[in-house]
């Protein structure tokens, strides 16, 4: 009985792998990079994304917003005049607490991907499940904000094991959380990820954009024709720096 259910566990990723490869080969096709943005519920993930348009107009920039139901932030987004297609997961898919790659799949028919620089592909807010289905994504990028506690890498590491960047947010907070421990947080990614990078930032002063924004156009440049085959995405993104300003 077991040993059904994880055939059929792994069946279902592999289906999904194989998906992914197909929605992977249209991004390249179309030249457009791919970042899965991944957190638990309320770690911020939508107000980045909104500091990002309002930062980068020459970016042509698309959402996949993904959500358990409603659209309350492709409304959000879509006011900012970006191409924004809602996907919920509850609507013929079951409620999944995750984006897979035929959910995807399903949306692009709705985007025009060459008129696109960045796909930026709002996950459902989840700290477990979104890591082990991949999408076709260049760069999973994973939100952890201050008030989560240092304690989320360890408990959740499959999610910060995978990501190739953690971006520590709300850090415009910090000065209302005493007991936060930064040193803590930096060691348990360590713990975690065999390449620990992260950037700290507030999207909501700004402190800390450029090194994410800087991050963005990294994964863009890796994608251009004369990059190396298999290069490290974004390799010189800033290690893990200080959270708190003197
Ligand atoms: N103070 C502060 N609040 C933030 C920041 N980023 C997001 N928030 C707030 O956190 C809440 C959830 O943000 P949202 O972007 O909707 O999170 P999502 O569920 O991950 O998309 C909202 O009340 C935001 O205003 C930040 O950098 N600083
Ligand atoms: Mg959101």
């Amino acid at each position: 009985m077991h040993q059904t259910k994880v055939k059929v566990a792994e069946d279902a990723l592999d289906a999904n792998t194989t998906i992914a490869t197909a929605n992977r080969a249209d991004f390249d096709r179309a030249g457009v990079a791919v970042v899965n943005l991944m957190s638990a519920p309320g770690a911020g993930k939508t107000m980045l994304l909104e500091r990002v348009l309002a930062e980068r107009g020459d970016l042509r920039v698309g959402v996949l917003e993904g959500d358990v139901q409603g659209s309350i932030d492709a409304d959000r987004l879509s006011a900012l005049h970006v191409p924004v297609v809602q996907i919920n997961t509850d609507s013929g898919f079951g409620g999944e607490c995750h984006l897979d790659a035929n959910m995807v799949r399903s949306a692009l028919a709705d985007l025009k991907l060459a008129d696109l620089d960045l796909l930026v592909v709002e996950n459902v807010g989840n700290l477990v499940c979104p890591a082990e289905f991949r999408i076709g994504e260049d760069a999973k990028v994973m939100i952890c904000s201050v008030t989560e506690g240092e304690d989320k890498p360890l408990k959740y590491p499959v999610m910060f094991r995978k990501a190739d960047l953690v971006i520590v947010t709300k850090t415009d907070l910090l000065p209302a959380l005493p007991d936060f421990r930064e040193d803590l947080l930096r060691e348990n990614l360590a713990r975690v990820m065999p390449e620990p990078r992260c950037i700290a930032l507030s999207a909501r002063s700004g402190e800390g954009m450029d090194a994410w924004l800087a991050w963005l156009d990294a994964v863009r440049e890796t994608l251009a024709p004369d990059a190396a085959p298999g290069e490290t995405l974004a390799a010189d993104a800033a290690p893990a720096g200080e959270l708190r300003s003197a």
